[in-house]
């Protein structure tokens, strides 16, 4: 039987075949498995760390945990970041800074005609609006733009992840009118902390890190013709704001808050008194092909 080194192990793993298969996955598989190997020998890694890893990635994908860590390990934002540089090299105007769409997005959410209530019943933090338009980077309106919102609850849960929230609470999609207009009405929201006692605590006590995001309000804006637009927006003030685990927060995507703001005009998303609201236009890129335009393949992922 053969006796092999290291060398001559890693060589086999990666050329082994009986068939072409998928070969850019076998190129990535080949360059990940070539650095692992690297690391355990380079860093020494024992057996009993190896396998308390491959139990950790066991929890954590049972758990549905796989998309936090991506993104408090800096995944999400380095594909923003590479996104952002190839925009640059080919000189496209760049539009409302993306930002990432996190792992708590749920497609289908109930939709409404340019105004709605995000949230029901008592609010549950300060009343706000937000409202603006969407517009291209020629300035001109977008009509029809289905705009997802997103955000947490009073304590920092999303529904579909956090128990006892109703289906698609605090989760909305708006049609804008034919000048792009929408508006709507929720309350405030918390930052967001991750879930304690669990794989990505564990993690992140490890690291020594912490593992909170501030205040943020997350959007995915889809029109015919434009790119499609995931970002979020933050709530200026929040102790997070320049530390988010998710390293989100970005220049031009940090809202301006208005006070005591009259009611008059906002009586129809029930609103009697003075009240908090923020403006915000969003600008979407002319997209260059349907797959920039529409977001099939991120919503069969997520529908899934
Ligand atoms: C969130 O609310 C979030 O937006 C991201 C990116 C990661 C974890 C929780
Ligand atoms: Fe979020």
């Amino acid at each position: 039987m053969a006796e092999l080194t290291q060398k001559q192990l890693l060589d086999i793993v990666n050329t082994k075949h009986i068939a072409p298969g998928n070969p850019r996955l076998r190129q990535i598989s080949e360059r990940i498995v070539t650095d692992l190997f690297k690391t355990i020998d380079e860093l020494d890694i024992t057996p009993d760390e190896f396998w308390a890893a491959t139990d950790w990635l066991n929890r954590l994908a049972q758990g549905g945990q796989v998309g936090l860590i991506t993104a408090g390990l800096g995944f999400d934002r380095l594909l923003d970041i590479r996104m952002d540089e190839a925009d640059e090299k080919a000189g496209r105007a760049a539009g409302t800074p993306r930002a990432i769409e996190g792992p708590l997005f749920v497609a289908g959410a109930p939709t409404a005609q340019v105004e709605t209530r995000l949230d029901e019943g008592e609010p549950k933090g300060e009343i706000f609006v937000m409202e603006g338009q969407v517009l291209d980077t020629d300035g001109k309106p977008v009509a029809n733009a289905m705009m997802d919102v997103w955000h947490a609850n009073e304590v920092g849960g999303y529904s579909h992840f956090f128990p006892g929230m109703k289906p698609y609470e605090l989760r909305r999609r708006i049609e804008t009118d034919a000048q792009g207009n929408y508006r709507f009405r929720s309350y405030l929201p918390p930052g967001y902390a991750i879930p304690p006692n669990s794989p990505t605590s564990e993690l992140f006590a490890a690291l020594g890190r912490h593992g909170n995001r501030p205040a943020h309000i997350h959007f995915l804006v889809v029109a015919p013709g434009q790119r499609t637009l995931t970002t979020q927006v933050n709530i200026p003030g929040d102790t997070y704001i320049d530390d988010d685990f998710a390293f989100a927060t970005r220049d031009g995507l940090i809202v301006k808050i208005e006070k005591d703001v009259a009611p008059a005009g906002y009586e129809s998303l029930g609103i009697t008194a003075p009240f908090t609201r923020a403006r915000f236009d969003f600008v979407m890129q002319k997209a260059l092909n349907e797959d920039e335009a529409s977001p099939a393949a991120r919503m069969a992922r997520v529908t899934a």
